[in-house]
């Protein structure tokens, strides 16, 4: 994990507790990217590029360090109402090891950048404040969208951010 940004070593603080669930509010459950993106044939990186400042108050970035060296995690339909992944994805809590939890704040205009493999979540927003980023996902061209009938996925924003495309598994000519 690194962060840049006017403030530095947001993400190499110390560990803060996770929060309490709070049941029936919005949520991002435990999840990894790849899974929840439906990518394979490389790696991902996912970039979360802070608009709002994102605080443990406002449902910050948490994730489960060294997740990304684990592999693919089962996945299945979330348990606890609220999840706001559209696929309503988690991964089964005897699968997370919550205490190990890492909160990852940001400030306004600093990112996160994880592993698209990282165990990784955000809890509620139970303040007032807004917590909006954008997401930038980075994968090589040999990456290609997993083949799943339940959920067709297409990546009409992807865009060459260098070299040549031999594969054009993202294109907007693509299947
Ligand atoms: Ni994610």
């Amino acid at each position: 994990m690194r962060a840049s940004g006017r403030s530095s070593g947001a993400m190499q603080g110390p560990c803060f507790p996770r929060r309490r669930l709070r049941d029936g509010l919005p949520y991002v459950a435990w999840h990894q990217d790849m899974r929840y993106w439906g990518i394979a044939g490389g790696p991902v990186l996912s970039v979360w590029l802070a608009l709002d400042d994102s605080t443990e108050e406002n449902g910050a970035l948490q994730v489960i360090p060294g997740t990304h060296c684990t592999g693919m995690l089962p996945h299945r339909q979330a348990v606890r109402p609220g999840n706001m992944l559209t696929v309503n994805q988690e991964i089964p809590d005897e699968l997370v090891q919550a205490d190990q939890a890492v909160l990852c704040p940001l400030l306004a205009g600093q990112m996160s950048v994880h592993d698209g493999l990282l165990v990784h979540a955000s809890e509620t927003n139970a303040s007032e404040k807004r917590r909006c980023g954008f997401v930038i996902r980075y994968v090589p061209t040999c990456a290609y969208p997993v083949d799943d009938p339940d959920r067709p996925r297409k990546f009409h924003a992807a865009s060459l951010a260098c070299g040549k495309d031999y594969f054009n598994h993202f294109s907007r000519k693509a299947a």
